[in-house]
């Protein structure tokens, strides 16, 4: 993980002699063993990654745009969202897709810019509404149930020029958007998500700058982000249940986290692991999920002690008020996860002068390292290791009191082609693992594939390729077609078994 730390490269040989040994390994592929016949398979896309349609509709411009209207080198291989999969125009296509595939649901998320333009609701898009009511009745024709992320991440600009995730106003602003949309979609929407993985927002946006933002304001300007992003939520849950509550839905936020593995059986790396999960995944879910509320004790008393050692007056890390720990507290109705890969970490004396000071990694204080067998060619920053999830869902039942948890994302990346093999072990691995954490009590109850189709990658544009379904980015009408994982992810759907030997061929759909 590039972002937490230089030392990580250096050091990435010592896991073959030191590696703590894993306590737990997934079980064999074994086809007596079924997902339960209520647990629901879905794939998952976002606005900004796939519809395309950037001017078209009445539209507004959002945070990304800007940065990628005017500057053609912020996306690596400069490519850019404008058509995307072109999803605006070739919504019908994408439901038929997804009925092919035989999935239950669908986990899409609606752009903000595109319903609200300037971000407030003083003018709403009756194009843009026109656009997801539509979308919305297709996949209900279609029996296949609608899932909303409400932000994924497209700030409308005008809002990111007031000071976007750094202005406490913008709870407010969520909160007015999330009121809208209810208004528009709920009476057919029944499960909502309100923001997309408060870690990524606010390291790679606010702490490094590698996304939309630019931010680079480690310390500050990721846990205000955090901070923020946990009232805007807080403030989604409440505006549903204090005003569509008879709407009947559901609503909860993603959050993202990988896996961390003590590197060696030392008690160093095993508070380094045990931290890496508190800053990365308990500082938003301790808040929402737990029964106290509040910010983790660990994480509070880190970044204090740090803080105080650095000569600062009170903790970087602000704390809330009683009436805003209350606020937050129990504002979700379920866990979304969105999972992708495992680290090895330790703490010990090497890291010494390898982190920004004042910064949450510094804050944080581990290194990281990753087996090579966890990584192929074409992962970029994808390190799979099923077990990684396994104990990740084990982690999340232990310390947030048994959630109902939907897995939102998980997928990889191969080569272009039909035979995207790494894709196809990558999907059995994990929900072979998923079956596993079944057997143990853990309450999953839904799994979204990342992702329908390729989608612009974000600073990645194209060079990560993650669909089921392959796009050609080369042809304006923006062909599909099913890669082997579309088609054994169908076989498992339809089967509810892993087959390891299932091994379809081109057309046999
Ligand atoms: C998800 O984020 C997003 O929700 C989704 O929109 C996205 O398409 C999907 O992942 C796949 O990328 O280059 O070392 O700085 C997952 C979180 C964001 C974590 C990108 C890794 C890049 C790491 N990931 N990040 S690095």
């Amino acid at each position: 993980m590039k972002y937490f730390g230089k030392t990580a490269l250096l050091l990435c040989f010592i896991y073959i002699t030191s590696a703590a040994k894993l306590k737990h390994t997934n079980k064999e592929f074994n086809q007596n063993r079924s997902f339960p016949a209520d647990f629901l398979f879905g794939a998952a896309t976002a606005a900004f990654q796939v519809e395309g349609g950037w001017n078209q509709g009445g539209r507004g411009w959002s945070m990304w745009d800007y940065h990628i209207e005017t500057d053609s080198t912020f996306i690596f291989d400069g490519t850019t969202h404008e058509v995307a999969a072109d999803s605006y125009n070739q919504y019908k296509r994408d439901v038929g897709l997804l009925k092919e595939l035989g999935v239950n649901v669908y986990r899409f998320s609606v752009s903000w810019p595109r319903i609200l333009p300037l971000g407030t609701p003083d003018y709403v898009n009756p194009e843009g509404i026109a656009y997801y009511n539509n979308l919305i009745d297709e996949l209900l024709a279609n029996g296949i149930t609608p899932m909303i992320t409400i932000y994924h991440w497209d700030l409308p600009l005008r809002l990111a020029e007031l000071g976007g995730w750094l202005n406490e106003d913008i709870a407010t602003w969520l909160g007015d958007y999330a009121r809208v949309v209810y208004q528009n979609f709920g009476d057919r929407v029944k499960t909502w998500l309100t923001i997309n993985e408060p870690f990524i927002i606010c390291s790679l946006g606010h702490a490094f700058g590698k996304h939309a933002p630019r931010i680079e304001s480690p310390s500050e300007g990721f846990y205000e982000c955090g901070r923020n992003v946990l009232l805007a939520h807080a403030r989604m849950y409440h505006i549903y249940y204090d005003e569509f509550k008879s709407q009947g839905g559901k609503v909860g936020v993603i959050l993202n986290c990988d896996m961390a593995f003590p590197s060696t059986d030392s008690q160093d790396d095993a508070e380094a692991a045990e931290d890496y999960l508190v800053f990365t995944l308990g500082q938003y879910a301790h808040p929402i999920y737990s029964p106290q509320g509040n910010y983790p004790q660990r994480l509070i008393d880190r970044v204090g002690n740090a803080s105080a050692l650095e000569g600062y007056k009170q903790s970087r890390l602000r704390p809330f008020t009683p009436e805003q720990i209350n606020y937050i507290r129990g504002t979700s109705d379920f866990f979304g996860l969105n999972h992708y890969s495992s680290y090895y970490v330790y703490r010990n004396d090497s890291l010494k002068d390898s982190f920004v000071v004042p910064s949450f990694e510094g804050d944080l204080y581990i290194g990281t390292y990753t087996d090579p067998d966890w990584t192929t060619e074409s992962s970029m920053w994808i390190y799979g290791f099923a077990p990684g999830l396994y104990n990740l869902l084990l982690h999340i039942k232990k310390e947030y009191n048994d959630p109902t948890i939907y897995i939102t994302e998980n997928g990889s990346v191969d080569k272009l082609g039909f035979y995207d093999e790494d894709k196809v072990a990558y999907f059995r691995g994990y929900l072979n693992a998923v079956l596993d954490a079944l057997e143990e009590g853990v309450d999953v109850r839904m799994y979204t594939a990342w992702s329908l189709m390729d989608t612009f990658e974000w600073d990645y544009g194209y060079l990560m390729r993650m669909g089921l379904y392959q796009l050609d980015t080369d042809d304006p009408n923006r062909p599909v077609f099913p890669r082997k994982s579309a088609l054994v992810y169908k076989e498992i759907i339809r089967s509810r078994i892993i087959d390891p030997n299932y091994n379809p061929e081109p057309n046999d759909l």
